[in-house]
């Protein structure tokens, strides 16, 4: 880690233009195409404006907008005047925005059309927000002000010099559950943009200027953020942005029309294009899929190559470690397993002593590169668990093959990864718990007919009352985001329990599983 001056937006951006790639597209999709020329006058006239506003340099700015050019316009203009891009997920209802929003002490808050309502009543108990910005104006007055997201780009006339930011200057903050439950915010630098593209963009993808990148994992995930941004710009390349909430039609179509040749995803949504009533030209576009989000099923990957002719590379990353550091490789891939080490990172397998285990013997994954997160916003305990000196913890169980192979055996807690997300059993179980027919309960994974993990609750009846299991799961559904709802309600007698009381939650995921 260095003190030279290095700036992500002008890495991605600038780097461009200066090279001569300014009439290349950058970004396109139904919401708007931009050139690399036009994307640079509109990300440093954005961060000007944002200058303007009085956003300081290291401020958080947190976004909850979908894929569109304005979003990446934000982003980048956060980051070329030196604050701090934080995009949230969409997902979340206002009450979870607003605890994300506190806790990032963001000053300025910036939202899409759709989540605006949400947004408004969100930012209500959050004192520290000055402005809210919105791309189309509100229709009633609220107690925080309002700026237009055009009003800011033309504040920003007089575009100045990017911060003179270093590779170690924070660029980035982006929210998990990941392996501890409560969401916390994995910090990341200006250097570790350009370190995920080194490793896996450029030498695992071979992202080249011709390619067209579409991402079903929104930029608000890691694993978005890298798709849709961080990998295109890099390379010259064009990312495929699309504000509509991904499902299957929507997303094919999509594919028809922008004919991308990198086409990112998770396992669950693989599952549901082959579920899905396509055409078997579908993907004819695109050179090569990625998955990543949970272990790809071998069967999945088999069936999506043989249906669209289209190979699948399975990769593991995760949000501290900014993008996938073990991947397969194209023309070198393997059905049912997360490959091997991307270049720039080590891996080490170890015992419960924290001893290495021999190849073929599982053990908990952790893994070193430049990427790496330098760790979690206010969560002192919870960051020395996880970073431990240049180590990553990742929470996985895995075990490696004498070929260097890494396959997922599981978790090493209890954390569900339902649909690419981290959910917490326990804010689960404490939302069952405020429903009248619940006595007590367990959310566990099990794993449905396409081997991909789903949150289910065990329930034990209140006294008196009977639990309706439809009813249960749209109570969830009502107060927490929709992906953390429980797909199914088992009824109990009873919660298996140790002899000191502690849930069994091993024995009540084989009860789920039967
Ligand atoms: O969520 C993940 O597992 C993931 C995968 C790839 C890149 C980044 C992330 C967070």
């Amino acid at each position: 880690m260095s003190s030279e001056s290095f700036n992500a937006s002008v890495f991605l951006v600038d780097r461009q233009v200066e090279a001569g790639h300014g009439d290349r597209i950058a970004i396109t999709g139904p919401a708007g195409t931009l050139t690399y020329a036009q994307l640079a006058g509109h990300v440093s006239r954005f961060a000007a404006g944002l200058r303007t506003m009085g956003v300081r340099p290291e401020e958080r700015v947190l976004l909850v907008m979908s894929d569109r050019p304005e979003t990446a316009i934000t982003i980048l203009a956060v980051m070329r005047m030196g604050a701090v891009a934080v995009p949230v997920s969409t997902m979340y209802n206002p009450a979870e925005l607003a605890t994300l929003v506190r806790d990032s002490r963001a000053r300025v808050v910036v939202a899409t059309p759709e989540f605006a309502p949400a947004v408004r009543e969100a930012v209500r108990s959050a004192t520290d927000v000055a402005v809210l910005v919105l791309i189309d104006p509100p229709p009633a007055e609220g107690e925080t002000p309002v700026c237009l997201w055009s009003d800011v780009l033309e504040s920003g006339r007089a575009a100045g010099l990017p911060y003179d930011s270093w590779r170690d200057s924070p660029a980035l903050w982006l929210y998990t559950s990941g392996t501890t439950g409560a969401p916390k915010a994995a910090m990341h630098r200006h250097g570790a943009v350009q370190d995920v593209y080194e490793g896996y963009g450029r030498q695992v993808l071979g992202i080249r200027p011709d390619d067209r990148c579409f991402s079903v994992a929104r930029l608000f995930f890691a694993y978005g953020i890298g798709n849709s941004l961080f990998f295109p710009l890099a390379a010259g390349a064009t990312a495929v942005l699309d504000p509509a909430r991904p499902a299957p039609g929507g997303v094919v179509a999509r594919v028809i029309e922008e004919r991308p040749t990198l086409f990112f995803a998770g396992p669950t949504f693989f599952a549901a294009l082959l579920a899905a009533d396509l055409p078997a030209g579908a993907f004819q576009s695109v050179r090569l899929a990625v998955s990543a989000g949970e272990a790809l099923p071998a069967e999945i990957h088999r069936r999506f190559t043989e249906r669209f002719g289209v190979d699948i590379i399975d990769g593991l990353g995760s949000t501290e470690a900014l993008h996938i550091f073990i991947s397969n490789h194209p023309g070198r891939v393997r059905p049912g397993s997360s490959g091997t080490v991307v270049p720039g990172y080590e891996a080490r397998l170890l015992d419960d002593s924290g001893a290495p285990v021999k190849d073929g013997e599982p053990g908990h994954l952790y893994v070193r590169g430049d990427s790496v997160a330098t760790g979690y916003w206010c969560r002192t305990a919870t960051t020395r668990q996880v970073f431990q000196g240049e180590w990553l913890r990742t929470g996985d169980t895995y075990i490696r093959d004498e070929d260097g192979f890494y396959q997922c055996l599981g978790r090493s807690n209890d954390m569900i990864k339902a649909g690419g997300i981290w959910v917490s059993p326990m804010e689960v179980e404490s939302r069952l718990l405020q429903h009248e027919s619940v006595g007590e309960c367990a959310v566990v994974a099990y794993i449905d007919e396409d081997g991909l993990e789903k949150p289910v609750a065990c329930v034990v009846s209140a006294p008196g009352r009977t639990v309706d299991a439809g009813e249960l799961i749209g109570f969830c559904r009502e107060g927490l985001a929709s992906f953390k709802r429980p797909r199914e309600v088992l009824v109990l007698d009873e919660l298996p329990k140790t002899a000191t009381g502690k849930i069994q939650r091993v024995v009540i995921r084989q009860i789920a599983a039967d």
